[in-house]
């Protein structure tokens, strides 16, 4: 069975958990975290080094240990260490980790005060009232962890999109090369580039269905086939993910497209529309009576329609037919657009490559300028700098600028907002800055009075230009914080800052619906990696993926503009 890079860096992070509900020291929890994410971001895949004899001590953050247990994980599928904190953590308590909100600080607190060891004993706990009489709990996070319990329960697994990305893309390759297939799309969520996906949704056009599917399931990493028909089937993948594959004539191609594009609220209003025109309309074409429309291609279904061709990502029934017909469909933003990256680190405090590399990266990219967002002196974890270790990055960049062609690094830090709305660092300070983006990492749990008031005391300083992920989400880890976004939203325009866009797939906040709120009050998002590493920089297009979806324009993101209209949008009074 092949490894991929994911898998380990799993194996790391459910390490990193493990040992942190262990109270183990940070550094080694953080050890473990900064290599799965240096995994995840290697372009490199490690198996495949290894059966090359290549030395995997020299990709960033792994050193001779964590090089030692990559090589065990592959050769023997799993880790000893992760066994053995295994039998000394319940075995339970892991799940509890896993549950949205809760952490591995906090369910070591709530393991010590109330023995919990599982997902029933919290449940328990928390419908006994017991949870809320623990310190730093209460009333509110009782409800809540309550609420995730029984939703967690439930609930199906959805994944992230870079993760179906990285399953989706060779497997594409794969059914394009088939014997039977003329050319294959994914379709569904995915498609739309939601944050995150239930399934993958492919639809395939070629002359023999079957000869395609035969294909089709023996892919190497199909885990489980759980329908085959002559046309379609579903599998499991390895990793759990589950893939649907429809295979049509070419002639009913874009209207399979269309069809398995969805969203389901999208093309119901579609049929409707159709229906109105005395028009039939199915994953296999368009139908007037029982003559056929051709539909090889989505463009022709619009066009039958009466419609402009409707982008993927705007497919959600809000209000986008209405705009289509009205010849108003929003000029949506593009990766080409954008400028600049507002949010990235360094060596300096947790990044992997240094202040040049990613300057060097950002040229590449085509970029005239970056700002250099290292964390700020609270954030001891993340290597948060000193007021000298930034001073002395400042110089840095000024020595770095010199000898920049076309590039402008600008001087910036992302401030801890503190828990009572102050900044992390001294204003003298933040004056030297070209930019501050200001975010929350501590106190995620505030109610939302209490948080939304504390992020925008953070923008009543003056120096701040940016919010960075707003809600503080995690996706599919950590709820957003309990904020006010139209609020916030308020706040910025009166201000004259501005909320980020997180691009890190893990993040994606502000989402979709939150941009399209900002969208509509007028206020322009900066689109910011948040990039850890050179490679990091590329996950600009999921967040340009959430901008299209909440139907931004060129002109409502800030990180479109040119520099010297950047410097004065920065600019407040
Ligand atoms: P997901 O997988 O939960 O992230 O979301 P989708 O949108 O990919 O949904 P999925 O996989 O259930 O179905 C894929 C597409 O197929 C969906 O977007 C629209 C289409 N579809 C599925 N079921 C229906 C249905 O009952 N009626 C209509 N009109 N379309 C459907
Ligand atoms: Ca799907
Ligand atoms: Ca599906
Ligand atoms: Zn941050």
């Amino acid at each position: 069975m092949p490894v991929h890079n994911r898998d380990i860096a799993q194996t790391f992070d459910q390490l990193a958990d493990l040992l942190e509900i262990a109270d183990a020291n940070p550094f080694r929890v953080r050890a473990y975290r900064n290599a799965a994410r240096s995994l995840r971001a290697s372009g490199r895949n490690v198996a495949d080094m290894l059966a090359e004899g290549c030395d995997l001590s020299e990709l960033p953050d792994i050193g001779e240990d964590l090089a030692a247990k990559i090589t065990e994980i592959v050769e023997t599928g799993h880790l000893t260490l992760l066994e053995e904190v295994a039998q000394e953590v319940p075995r339970g308590l892991a799940d509890v980790v896993a549950l949205p909100g809760i952490g591995p600080k906090r369910a070591r607190s709530l393991h010590e005060a109330l023995g919990i060891t599982s997902l029933d004993d919290l449940q328990r706990a928390a419908e006994d009232g017991r949870i809320a009489r623990v310190k730093g709990f209460g009333a509110k996070t009782q409800r809540r962890i309550l609420d995730a319990v029984t939703r967690g329960k439930t609930r199906e697994r959805r994944f992230r999109l870079d993760v179906a990305e990285d399953y989706a893309a060779p497997l594409l390759e794969y059914i394009r090369d088939l014997e039977g297939v003329e050319k294959a799309e994914i379709a569904g969520s995915y498609r739309r580039r939601k944050d995150t996906v239930g399934d993958l949704d492919i639809v395939a056009a070629g002359s023999d269905g079957a000869k395609g599917i035969e294909g089709f399931i023996a892919y190497d990493e199909v885990a489980r086939v759980v329908s085959r028909g002559e046309t379609r089937s579903t599998v499991i993948l390895r990793s759990g993910l589950q893939v649907d594959l429809r295979i049509v004539a070419p002639e009913s191609f874009g209207a399979a497209l269309h069809y398995f594009t969805g969203s389901k609220a999208h093309s119901i209003a579609c049929r409707h529309r159709a229906n109105g025109k005395g028009l039939k309309m199915n994953e296999y074409g368009l139908f007037r009576g029982d003559k056929r429309q051709t539909a090889n291609s989505e463009t022709e279904i619009y066009d039958a329609l009466g419609l402009p061709w409707i982008a993927p990502v705007l497919r959600e029934d809000r209000g986008e037919i209405e705009a289509a017909d009205a010849g108003a469909l929003p000029d949506l933003v593009r990766l080409e657009d954008i400028r600049g990256d507002l949010h990235m680190h360094t060596t300096a405090s947790d990044g992997r490559n240094s202040l040049r590399e990613m300057a060097q990266a950002a040229q590449e990219r085509g970029y005239e300028y970056i700002a250099i967002t290292d964390h700020s002196r609270s954030q001891t974890v993340a290597g948060g700098l000193s007021v000298e270790d930034l001073e002395a990055q400042l110089d840095d960049i000024d020595a770095l600028n010199n000898t920049l062609e076309g590039l402008c690094v600008l001087k910036s830090s992302e401030v801890d907002i503190l828990k009572d709305g102050t900044l992390d660092y001294p204003d003298d300070l933040l004056a030297k800055l070209d930019l501050v983006v200001a975010s929350v990492h501590a106190g995620l749990d505030l109610d939302e009075d209490a948080q939304t008031e504390r992020i925008i005391r953070a923008m009543d300083n003056p120096h701040v230009g940016i919010i960075g992920h707003p809600t503080g989400r995690l996706i599919n880890a950590r709820p957003a914080a309990a904020v006010d976004l139209e609020r916030l939203i308020e706040a910025a325009l009166e201000r004259g800052c501005f909320l980020e866009v997180n691009a890190s797939p893990q993040r994606l906040d502000l989402d979709d619906v939150a941009c399209r709120l900002a969208r509509d009050a007028g206020l322009a998002l900066s689109i910011g990696t948040d990039a850890h590493a050179v490679s990091g920089l590329d996950d600009m297009r999921f967040g340009i993926g959430q901008a299209q979806r909440g139907w931004l324009g060129p002109d409502d993101v800030l990180n479109t503009r040119g520099l010297n209209d950047l410097r004065d949008l920065l600019k407040r009074a």
